[in-house]
């Protein structure tokens, strides 16, 4: 099976392995080794796309080919050879894509990419360094960026981070309660419901000059920087498959609630539940380092908000898959996703008792890094 979609791609030589990674909610992976002629072994990264989640897969492929191609004309600009760029590999007759038509009669869509050598991945990091440089990561991802023409990006998933939006359709389905789990999940929904008022924060303002549209990852957890095995600096960005126009608070609160979180999202025991404040910290540095001087002082006076609005915004999503019967993420057990949405309610309220401090540190580092690139200070971090 696996041969019959390499066979379709612009790959040399014979498969000798191809193994499935679990990594991600949603696609599905493989690492795949093949032997050229002269012996050398050379892999690759194949993945099938999901297009319940992604409903037009050419257009997602458009877009990564876009943003890669950009973002390597600029780190070639600027001479940067210590980081890389996913590299699509074409197909046969040219396409980023090849569609493999099930007995069905659906279609299956498939990628490959070029795999990235010498990197190693994290999971769930509690090392300030890994997080300072998922941050930076993340940071320089949308410094380099940042000229990008944003016409030319399309939104793959419709509204994705419309918080708002997601909460009117938990409400919604809250009333059709299909699969009769409401009356279990009341307390979690008595939660939402009074945490209305910040739903529409972001999205009200974004696309003013205080919350400009840009080129965001959406999806920037540890797991989707590659570092380099040799110094952990960060190698590259990966999982560019929700990269579309939006707000860089989405980006940065998500950062923060995924890496700086004291457990998994799926852990149990609520009491383990909280946000770390040195990997809230490491995080923020590394992001601030690359993105001080282009982001506006309302941006980095919201960040704070943006942490708390986007944790609230996966409590919904998990809360509504469960009401609705797991249809979206990828769950290991019947109540999978009831957990994840208990966990994300539980770090909300840990963030929230940590507000004043999340603010006051954002505003100190933001200032340390403009009066840095203003040459005003010298860099000095303790990553
Ligand atoms: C999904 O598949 P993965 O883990 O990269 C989801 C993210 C969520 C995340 C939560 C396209 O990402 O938005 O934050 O699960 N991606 C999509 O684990 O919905
Ligand atoms: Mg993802």
């Amino acid at each position: 099976m696996i041969e019959d979609i390499i066979a379709k791609f612009n790959i040399k030589g014979e498969m000798v392995k191809s193994e499935v990674i679990n990594a991600g909610n949603i696609n599905s992976t493989y690492v795949v080794t093949m032997r050229e002629d002269d012996g050398k072994t050379v892999k690759y990264l194949l993945q099938k796309i999901n297009n319940n989640v992604f409903t037009e897969p050419s257009i997602l492929m458009k877009n990564i080919e876009n943003v890669t191609n950009f973002l390597e004309m600029q780190m070639r600009k600027s001479h940067d050879n210590k980081h890389q760029v996913l590299k699509v590999v074409h197909t046969k007759d040219g396409k980023s894509l090849c569609k493999i038509r099930k007995e069905t009669g659906e279609k299956d869509y498939y990628r490959i990419y070029y795999y990235i050598d010498n990197a190693i991945s994290y999971d769930n990091s509690k090392d300030p360094f890994i997080v300072y440089n998922t941050g930076k990561a993340f940071g320089n991802f949308q410094k380099l960026l940042k000229d990008y023409p944003i016409k030319r990006l399309s939104e793959t998933i419709k509204d994705f981070h419309h918080t708002e939006k997601r909460y009117e359709k938990l409400m919604q389905d809250i009333r059709i309660d299909a699969e009769d789990r409401v009356n279990e999940v009341a307390p979690e929904i008595i939660f939402l419901l009074q945490h209305e008022e910040y739903y529409s924060l972001i999205t009200d303002e974004l696309g003013t000059l205080s919350v400009p549209i840009r080129v965001t990852h959406n999806d920037t957890k540890v797991n989707n920087v590659l570092m380099n095995k040799d110094n952990g600096d960060f190698l590259a960005v990966i999982d560019l498959d929700t990269v579309m126009p939006g707000s860089m608070l989405y980006d940065y609160g998500d950062g923060i609630r995924s890496t700086a979180a004291m457990t998994k999202e799926d852990e149990a025991d609520l009491t383990k539940v909280g946000l770390n404040l040195e990997l809230f910290e490491a995080y923020t540095d590394g992001y601030l380092s690359e993105m001080a001087s282009d982001l506006t002082y309302e941006e980095v006076n919201m960040m704070a908000e943006a942490i708390r609005i986007i944790t609230l915004e996966l409590a919904i999503r998990f809360l509504d898959d469960y009401i609705i019967g797991d249809d979206y993420f990828k769950i290991d057990y019947e109540k999978h996703n009831l957990v994840r949405a208990r966990n994300q309610i539980a770090l909300v309220k840990d963030i929230e008792k940590k507000m004043d401090y999340l603010k006051n540190y954002i505003l100190e580092c933001y200032e340390k890094h403009l009066k840095e690139t203003k040459g005003l200070s010298r860099k000095k971090t303790k990553y």
